[in-house]
């Protein structure tokens, strides 16, 4: 169970107003651990698959142009429930819904720039990890902190 694993991408707002270590320290110190990480302009192709299920919604176009318009901080997160908290940790989708203290409700005001992506199933995180990584590049190691964060 502590094993679960989500997919967290800072998108490319959140790369270019500097909010990534400010990110990554949110999930470094709730006790997740970081199990792959990349810096990359995602491909057109990539995006397109990433949000898939969305491929109807009048949204879809401009959420892929907007993802592909600048790098993006690709990341697989693990810990208990790393799923759900990790939504949680996020906030709303729109951030106007977002409480303060969650990431959305901290850092941004609009759902078209809402700064970050994590995965909302735990199938969809299987899916999405396989999608930005190769099995190579998931790491295996355990976390020093493991017995002080997991009774
Ligand atoms: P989430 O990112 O919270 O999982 P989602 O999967 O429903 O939300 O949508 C993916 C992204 O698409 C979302 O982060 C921002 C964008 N989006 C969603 N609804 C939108 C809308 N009504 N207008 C514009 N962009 C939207
Ligand atoms: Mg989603």
């Amino acid at each position: 169970m502590a094993e679960e694993r989500t997919f967290i991408a800072i998108k490319p707002d959140g790369v270019q107003r500097g909010l990534v270590g400010e990110i990554i320290k949110r999930f470094e110190q709730k006790g997740f651990k970081l199990v792959a990480m990349k810096f990359l302009t995602a491909s057109e192709d990539l995006l397109k698959e990433h949000y898939i299920d969305l491929k109807d919604r009048p949204f879809y176009a401009g959420l892929c142009k907007y993802m592909h318009s600048g790098p993006v901080v690709a990341m697989v997160w693990e810990g208990l429930n790393a799923v759900k908290t990790g939504r949680v940790m996020l906030g709303e989708t729109n951030p106007a819904d977002s409480k303060p203290g969650t990431i959305r409700g901290d850092f941004c005001i609009q759902v078209g720039r809402n700064i970050i992506h994590g995965s909302d199933s735990v199938e969809s995180a299987k899916k999405e990890a396989a999608l930005w990584f190769k099995p190579e590049e998931m790491t295996a190691y355990k976390s020093c902190a493991v017995d002080w964060i997991y009774e």
